[in-house]
């Protein structure tokens, strides 16, 4: 007999996201035919005036892409609750699930049936306050031969805290523990913040490992996003022990840190390689800027020089949304999505998904839906907006469901699969 220690609540998906489209679509009047993947109608689904409406896009589709609408009909499940302001999930090769708690530092290991282990003992304890704690997971490259994991945190320091990313072997068993903790890397210098560290991990197929920063918030590390010197703001690119790859672009420039890919980022929560390797980041934006970007080596992304947005005062903040020499966002959100977690679809199960970029929407509690065509956004869906849930995480399973984290002190693991 089997039988789960939780109760499995099994949601059926509403269709608000049609709704939604005949809102969109009045002037052309609803259309009641029925939809399939490829049938898009010409309204966006964003309707609320932007913040900055003085600022237009540098070529079509850059913003307010059109509706799309899923065909394939999912659930969603609740495979575990109680989980307090949960940040990313990483799979381990069985089928459970790394998971990190945000403000408490605390990882567990979660069965698909959603049993929770114990915290797992021996991670440094981390600056829970505020946007701090610990952040990502992942599984090292070669995890199957080494039990190598790796994590990213705001780190305590004398004077503030900084993010700090460490890997550790992970002993599994009713007590779940990592031994030989190593820092690998340290985002420098330390601040007294407790915002805007960034602290999404990606493993590149090379074996080199992508962390993404932020520039803290404060105005002190807001202009060091443009300052080789600093890693705030940056997107820095390390080996798995923490040395520098001799290739990166700065290697050898007088007072730059090795370690840098790209520059002028604000706080990069989301980022996920697509089916060509490329890596692509959501970046939580000021009001009105939220952005994605497709990241290559050496290139600078503009904050806080150019940009859509503006302060979360209203005051302005760019004098231009474009400069020679500053990478475009492939795609922007005014009013903002605040994206928190990014995968790009690879499974088997929702066909009319892959390749698509899924994000996690805090403020519009959303997940939200991009199609990418040639690199660039040609389709926006928000699915989920019934339940009304800020989402933190997304990533994809081994079997191609997608698996989500809300962000709530009573956190919630779902998957979402075909009906
Ligand atoms: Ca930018």
């Amino acid at each position: 007999m089997r039988s789960s220690p939780l109760a499995v609540l099994v949601l059926l998906l509403q269709v608000p996201a049609l709704e939604v489209l005949a809102a969109g679509s009045d002037a052309k009047g609803e259309d009641t035919r029925p939809r399939t993947a490829a049938s898009q109608v010409g309204a966006p689904i964003e309707t609320a005036p932007p913040n900055v409406p003085e600022f237009k896009p540098a070529f079509p589709g850059q913003t307010r892409a059109p509706a799309v609408k899923s065909t394939t009909a999912f659930k969603v499940t609740e495979i575990a609750t109680g989980l307090e302001e949960p940040w990313a999930i990483a799979f381990l090769p069985d089928g459970r699930m790394l998971v990190t708690l945000k403000p408490s530092g605390k990882l567990l290991i979660v069965s698909a049936d959603g049993k929770k282990s114990p915290a797992v003992e021996g991670l440094p304890k981390v600056d829970g306050r505020d946007q701090g704690g610990l952040m990502d997971v992942e599984l090292g490259p070669d995890f199957g031969k080494s039990g190598l994991i790796y994590w990213s945190y705001y780190e305590p320091r004398e004077g503030g805290n900084g993010l700090a990313v460490a890997r550790a072997k992970l002993v599994d068993g009713a007590k779940p523990r990592v031994e030989g903790v190593k820092v690998i890397f340290r985002m420098m210098p330390t601040l007294d913040s407790t915002k805007h560290a960034g602290g999404r991990l990606v493993f590149a197929p090379d074996g080199n490992l992508f962390v993404t920063l932020g520039e803290r918030s404060i105005l002190p590390g807001r202009v060091q996003a443009q300052d080789l010197a600093s890693h705030l703001g940056k997107i820095v690119r390390i080996k798995p022990d923490g040395s520098v790859p001799q290739d990166n672009p700065f290697v050898g420039r007088k007072g730059a840190k090795p370690e840098i890919w790209t520059t002028g980022h604000r706080n990069v929560l989301s980022a996920a390689l697509d089916a060509e390797h490329k890596l692509w980041v959501v970046e939580m934006g000021p009001r009105g800027g939220d952005e994605v970007n497709l990241i290559s080596k050496g290139k600078n992304y503009g904050w806080p020089t150019i940009g859509y947005g503006e302060e979360y005062s209203g005051a302005p903040l760019h004098k231009k949304t474009a400069a020679p020499g500053l990478e475009q966002p492939v795609y922007y959100w005014d009013p903002v999505i605040s994206p928190s977690g990014a995968v790009i679809y690879s499974g088997a199960l929702f066909p009319e998904w892959k390749g698509n970029l899924f994000i996690g929407g805090l403020s519009s509690t959303a997940l939200v839906r991009l199609v990418m065509a040639k690199d660039r956004v040609v389709g926006e869906e928000r699915l989920l907006t019934d339940r009304k849930e800020r989402i933190r995480e997304v990533v994809q399973g081994p079997e191609g469901a997608l698996y989500l984290l809300t962000d709530d002190p009573d956190g919630k693991l779902l998957k979402l699969s075909p009906r």
